[in-house]
């Protein structure tokens, strides 16, 4: 009798344990939002619209080149092809300038071994014949 009172108190123990160690998590729910799945929180997310293409598109055409996975600022090489050409057309004061500056950075990147001769040809000629 006095062990099945012992044995009781440990059960009831032991539930209150579980039940409250599961309603402490139930009041700090882990606060990940990543809206575009890329796998970095939105907090931390410069772009947080991702491109997860498998390759990277400009204005619809496929250039073939590869696309990555978000780096750590949340941005893909998509995105920032993109945000390349963006800032090229918003600087340039003309179809000419816009190709010019386009050629620049992607002769960069082309140094830096990001894209190859081949893939820089590519976004150029593509560019090109953007309006
Ligand atoms: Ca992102």
């Amino acid at each position: 009798m006095h062990s099945s009172k012992l044995r009781r108190f440990l059960a009831v123990s032991a539930m209150a344990f579980f039940l409250g160690a599961s309603s402490a998590q139930a009041q700090v729910p882990p606060i990940v939002v990543d809206s575009d799945g890329d796998g970095v929180q939105d907090i931390d997310d410069q772009c947080p619209e991702s491109d997860l293409s498998a390759t990277v598109l400009i204005n619809g055409v496929n250039t073939g080149i590869q696309n990555t996975g978000a780096n750590p600022a949340g941005c893909t090489f998509a995105d920032l092809v993109v945000e390349m050409i963006e800032t090229c057309l918003d600087d340039a004061k003309n179809h000419g300038q816009f190709v010019s500056c386009v050629s620049h950075e992607t002769n960069i990147l082309k140094r830096a071994k990001t894209i190859t001769g081949k893939q820089k040809g590519k976004i150029q000629s593509i560019v090109a014949k953007m309006k």
